[in-house]
């Protein structure tokens, strides 16, 4: 990791918030300062309390040491992948289950080659290459042409959106969970190399299947996607490491996506704590690639999202726990799951995984009922959403209630769609 030299000019000019980067620790290897005008056009209030995130801290990690989320039903949870208990009820029947588990089998796939070795790729360790770095670095064309390649590439192999932002070591963890220690003690971050860039990928999860969270049939949305990551992103890192580059290919683990994501200009933040895109709202997931190649970068994209989250609370109304806030951003969020220092809306997330355990299942009540939610292949919905970005908002909120957008439609009409289609 290496300190980036144009960096210094900007941070004497800019007016840098009161105390920040003041809490910059000893160890690490980049001037913070540099991201403060980054981060005010992207909308990013970080103070003199930021800390880095310890990833044993977050929800699935605190669920194996800490009481007030450990329970029974946290292993019935994490077991649904063997042993999948099946109920009667509409989405939760043996076919929903298999649909799930078959939708996650090749992110568990890759997830498990590394356990022996105490790694767990995809989610608390980066994906390994089995492609050697070239010896013989390429000869880059110009900076522009190299990075349409790039993401030429990467939508080839399947991403559907690509943007790309500086490497920024405030959102990597300052420590991973190690996968071997029964409480999920902190080990190092093993992601490590000279990077400069960060190449953000947004896979669009189904629209159909999202219409049914929460239930084991919709789940198989987040599954699918997990899996389709896993295989674009090392192929990805594959590639560039061929041209003799580093690269390392991410979906969960070793940093924190949504931040790269908003200045790699894939969208603006909303309460619902996602990223919503202008493609696909906030129906889409994100992995990344971190690469000692230097790139051009995308900037954040401002589309009206705040000024509407700002009005609406849909998402917090929905949520069946109450984990999500209503009022504006906050420092600090509810608990240690939270990173400390940013002010934004932070969910309770000990709330939304315990629901999760409950249900034995995860849940995306606050991604499907997001205004933002729609189907953007339809001029229609690209026209709502361009007025949502509007003086109209408030009007564009009453409709979306009005239309019933966003309402839950009953899992086995999925299994119904074919037979429908053939019938028309
Ligand atoms: C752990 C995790 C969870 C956990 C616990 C979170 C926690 N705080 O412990 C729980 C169970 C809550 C969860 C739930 C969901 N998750 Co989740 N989750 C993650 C994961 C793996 C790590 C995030 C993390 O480290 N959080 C710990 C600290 C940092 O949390 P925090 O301070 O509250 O910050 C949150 C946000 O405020 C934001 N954030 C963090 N730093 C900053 C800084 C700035 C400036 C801003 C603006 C925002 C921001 O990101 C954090 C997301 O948890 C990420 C992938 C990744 N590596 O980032 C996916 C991720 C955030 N999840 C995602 C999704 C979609 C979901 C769900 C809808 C589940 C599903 N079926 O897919 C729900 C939504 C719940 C909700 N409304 O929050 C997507 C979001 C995609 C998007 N469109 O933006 C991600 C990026 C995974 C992916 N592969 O794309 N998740
Ligand atoms: S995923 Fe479900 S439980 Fe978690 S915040 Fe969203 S609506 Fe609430
Ligand atoms: S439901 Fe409303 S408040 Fe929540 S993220 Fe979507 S637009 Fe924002």
């Amino acid at each position: 990791m290496s300190e980036t030299d144009n960096s210094l000019t900007n941070s004497e000019t800019i007016d840098k918030p009161v105390g920040w980067p003041a809490n910059q620790p000893p160890e690490s290897t980049q001037d913070w300062s540099q991201f403060a005008e980054s981060d005010r056009e992207a909308g990013f209030e970080i103070s003199e309390n930021f800390q880095r995130f310890s990833q044993k801290n977050d929800a699935f990690n605190r669920a194996w040491w800490d009481e007030a989320i450990m329970s029974p039903d946290v292993a019935r949870f994490y077991g649904a992948h063997q042993n999948p208990q099946p109920r009667k009820a509409d989405g939760f029947n043996q076919w929903d289950y298999a649909l799930i588990n078959s939708a996650w089998s090749v992110a568990r796939d890759f997830a498990a080659r590394g356990h022996p070795e105490g790694r767990r790729e995809g989610f608390l360790d980066p994906f390994q290459s089995f492609l050697p770095q070239a010896e013989k670095q390429v000869e880059l064309p110009s900076i522009e042409e190299t990075t349409s390649r790039i993401k030429q590439v990467a939508k080839f192999l399947g991403a559907e959106k690509v943007g790309i932002t500086p490497y920024d070591e405030r959102w990597v963890y300052s420590h991973a969970a190690d996968i071997s220690s029964a409480t999920r003690d902190e080990k190092p971050n093993t992601l490590k190399g000279d990077f400069k860039s960060v190449i953000v990928l947004a896979h669009g999860m189904d629209n159909e299947l999202v219409k049914s969270y929460p239930s084991a049939t919709a789940a198989a949305a987040t599954g699918r996607e997990y899996s389709r990551e896993a295989a674009i992103i090392s192929s990805l890192a594959a590639f560039i490491r061929a041209l003799g580059f580093e690269a390392v290919g991410t979906s969960n683990d070793s940093a924190i996506t949504i931040p790269y994501a908003i200045k790699a200009g894939m969208g603006e933040y909303g309460r619902n704590q996602m990223v919503i895109t202008e493609e696909f709202g906030p129906r889409v997931r994100f992995s990344k690639v971190f690469t000692s190649l230097d790139l051009l970068y995308d900037k954040p994209k401002k589309f009206g999202v705040r000024q509407f989250c700002d009005i609406c609370s849909k998402c917090a109304d929905a949520c069946p726990p109450k984990a999500l806030p209503k009022g504006p951003p906050q420092e600090p969020g509810p608990n240690r799951s939270n990173i400390t220092g940013v002010t934004k809306w932070s969910a309770d997330c000990a709330k939304c995984f315990t629901y999760w355990t409950k249900i034995n299942v995860d849940c995306a009540i606050c991604m499907r009922v997001c205004p933002f939610n729609k189907d953007y292949s339809k001029w229609t919905m690209r026209l709502m959403q361009r007025l949502m970005g509007t003086s109209l908002r408030r009007l564009m909120l009453w409709l979306d209630g009005r239309l019933e957008f966003g309402k839950r439609r009953p899992p086995f009409e999925w299994w119904r769609l074919m037979m429908d289609q053939d019938k028309t």
